[in-house]
């Protein structure tokens, strides 16, 4: 059965973002992007995004279970059920621009170990809307 992790980090900031005056963003929809484990790959291995998108993934093996852990924004480690077992989805929102690393956190044969891939988070021009969610992001208002 799928199971889904949700690394809500920065949706309500989101929310925040999107209103004032200059572009009116709706309130993102999620980006998707469709994984694929199998010995001893990712599917696609990089995956790039703008800055501030929400991403779901959503991962599914070819063979038998696998795992999937980002290194970096989310603290996102799930096992994805080996084929015709459905997929599992995460969704996170990709923050702080940069590479990161996601890798397979199932020992899963001989190759295990070199089941990896790179998420590269691309900075979009900075404006004072971004700015401002620099500042206030970490502290998150008490709601
Ligand atoms: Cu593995």
């Amino acid at each position: 059965m799928p199971r889904t992790s949700v690394a809500a980090l920065g949706i309500l900031l989101l929310a925040a973002v999107a209103s004032p005056s200059g572009r009116q963003n709706p309130p993102a929809a999620p980006k998707i992007v469709h994984v694929v484990a199998e010995r001893f790959s990712f599917t696609p291995s990089e995956i790039t995004v703008e800055e501030g998108t929400v991403v779901e993934l959503r991962l599914t093996s070819d063979d038998t279970a696998h795992g999937f852990r980002l290194l970096g924004p989310g603290d996102i480690n799930v096992v994805i059920p080996k084929r015709r077992r459905g997929d599992v989805r995460v969704t996170f929102e990709a923050k702080e621009p940069g590479r990161y690393t996601f890798e397979c956190s199932q020992v899963c044969g001989a190759g295990h170990s070199f089941m990896r891939g790179t998420l590269r988070v691309n900075a979009r021009e900075a404006g004072p809307a971004a700015r401002n969610r620099y500042e206030t992001g970490e502290r998150g208002g008490g709601s």
